[in-house]
């Protein structure tokens, strides 16, 4: 597998894919999200993958979707093609533990990008933001659904009507980032933060993930009934058994992903 704009490395069971068009700031060109999108097929095909880190370089996580590429386009263009939805949103639906390591800029459809994430680890150097508005359109990839949900109607309106950034301080006071550190240590704190989830039963964090996912999708009664089926399931898990038996014997347990 060789792509024009991501690298990928493997760290044991961890696929760290890094954004990799830096003359341009990540923008998300069609190319770009397209080999995302085939990338994290295979990612999710292959057992011996466990988790993904997704990152950029130290200027920018991603400046957003090319904006080169669309400024031209008309309603028809967009319309028509549905606007590439189907390869922006793969990592909203790819099912094993995804985190994104941000540094720089993260801006409009770089943003989304990491907030369909599971979580955001921010350098101190990190900005958000959904400048869509200075360019005359608006968030289109999740933007106004996600970042409202994850820290509020004020501030989401602040974000996305002004089009202003937020630092990184501000990103984890306001928990859209969950863990800030000094920007030579994001990638390494990323890793171990996957490494760790990769350790654990595969099938159990899948659940885990689907069930915090439900939150944003359902009612309290609903998503807590939801949370109540995969908690049962889990019992059907040797994983399950190994956990608690392990902890009763005093050692670590040894999951076999069954
Ligand atoms: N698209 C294309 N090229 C870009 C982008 C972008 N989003 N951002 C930066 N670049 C390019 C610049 O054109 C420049 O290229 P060149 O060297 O050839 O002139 C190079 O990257 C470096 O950029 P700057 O010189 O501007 O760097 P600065 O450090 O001065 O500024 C900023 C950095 C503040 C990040 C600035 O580049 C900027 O404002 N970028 C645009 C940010 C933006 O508006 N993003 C939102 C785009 S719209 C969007 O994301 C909608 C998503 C909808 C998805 C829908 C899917 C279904």
């Amino acid at each position: 597998m060789s792509y024009n704009n991501l690298l990928l490395e493997m760290h044991g069971k961890v696929a760290l894919v890094t954004l990799n068009r830096p003359q341009a700031l990540n923008a998300l060109s069609p190319e770009l999200t397209a080999e995302l999108s085939e990338l994290l097929d295979h990612l999710e095909a292959d057992d011996s993958v466990a988790a993904l880190v997704l990152t950029g370089n130290e200027k920018a996580f991603a400046a957003g979707a090319d904006i080169k590429v669309m400024k031209d386009w008309s309603y028809m263009d967009v319309y028509k093609a549905d606007f590439i939805t189907a390869t922006w949103e793969r990592l909203s639906t790819f099912r094993k533990p995804s985190i994104a390591a941000v540094a720089g800029y993260a801006l409009g459809g770089g943003c989304e990008l990491a907030m369909m994430c599971d979580f955001i680890i921010a350098a101190d150097s990190a900005k958000f933001g959904q400048p869509e508005i200075t360019i005359g359109t608006i968030p289109g990839a999740g933007g106004t659904q996600r970042l409202t949900r994850f820290i509020g109607k004020a501030k989401a309106m602040d974000m996305v009507l002004t089009g202003r950034m937020m630092d990184a301080q501000e990103a984890e006071r306001c928990g859209l980032v969950s863990r800030l550190v000094p920007a030579d240590q994001l990638i390494d704190e990323a890793l171990k933060a996957a490494e760790r989830i990769g350790e654990l039963s595969a099938p159990v964090i899948m659940m885990a993930k689907e069930s915090v996912n439900r939150a944003f999708e359902t009612t309290l009664a609903e998503g807590i009934r939801f949370e109540r089926r995969l908690f049962h399931s889990t019992f059907a898990t040797e994983d399950q058994k190994e956990g608690m038996n392990a902890f009763f014997e005093k050692r670590k347990p040894v999951f076999k992903n069954r």
